[in-house]
């Protein structure tokens, strides 16, 4: 039997502060074009809700974090880096990066790497997973703040753990879903049920 314990986490919104760093730059670019306040985000999907609040934004938007550097100077998310440290360093542990890229391949792959690099170390670059599809990418434990993780296996081996974001916040508590509300939540209880 395999007694090491498996998590997968995901990068933007969990790790990166991929929506802080969104709204920082879309303002700083279109300074004189409508903006969604964190507070007023709803729904995963970023340009959605840009092209919902006028058609022509939602390219604006993907314009943002299509540019060179975007991924690169994301700023961790309170607590991140010091929890997968931490985390990765317990007995028994494997930790895994399983981020998406978006296809325009330009910048973010190489970006999402240097992150890496850059916040946890050169070491952490063995354990990043890049993938469209993490539904075949088998562990214990994904956390992740996108409600639906989808893809061609419809059983994964993963327990979704929800992680709290401005834009799945106020989605109702599903009786099946887990949700960490922020990396000073207990993290390490989660772990330890599923060992
Ligand atoms: O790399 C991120 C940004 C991108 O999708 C990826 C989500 O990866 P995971 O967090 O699931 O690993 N992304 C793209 C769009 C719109 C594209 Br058109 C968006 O609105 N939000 C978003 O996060």
């Amino acid at each position: 039997p395999n007694t090491r314990l498996r998590v997968l986490l995901d990068m933007d919104g969990v790790l990166a502060d991929f929506e802080g760093g969104f709204l920082k730059k879309y303002r700083q670019r279109y300074p004189n074009e409508p903006f969604i306040s964190l507070e007023e985000r709803r729904g995963f999907w970023v340009s959605t809700q840009y092209g919902e609040l006028r058609a022509d934004l939602c390219d604006k938007a993907i314009s943002i974090w299509e540019s060179k550097n975007f991924f690169m100077e994301l700023e961790p998310l309170p607590g991140s880096v010091e929890a997968v440290k931490e985390m990765a360093k317990m007995k028994n542990t494997d930790v895994f990066i399983c981020t998406s890229p978006i296809k325009h391949y330009a910048h973010c792959p190489y970006e999402k790497y240097a992150w890496v690099e850059r916040h946890l170390g050169p070491d952490f670059l063995e354990k990043v997973i890049l993938t469209r599809d993490k539904t075949i990418v088998s562990g214990d434990i994904l956390v992740d703040d996108k409600p639906d993780i989808l893809g061609v296996e419809p059983n994964p081996s993963w327990e979704h753990v929800l992680f709290t974001a401005c834009h799945n916040k106020h989605l109702p508590v599903s009786t099946t879903q887990r949700r960490l509300l922020s990396w000073a939540d207990d993290w390490r209880d989660i772990l330890e049920g599923k060992r």
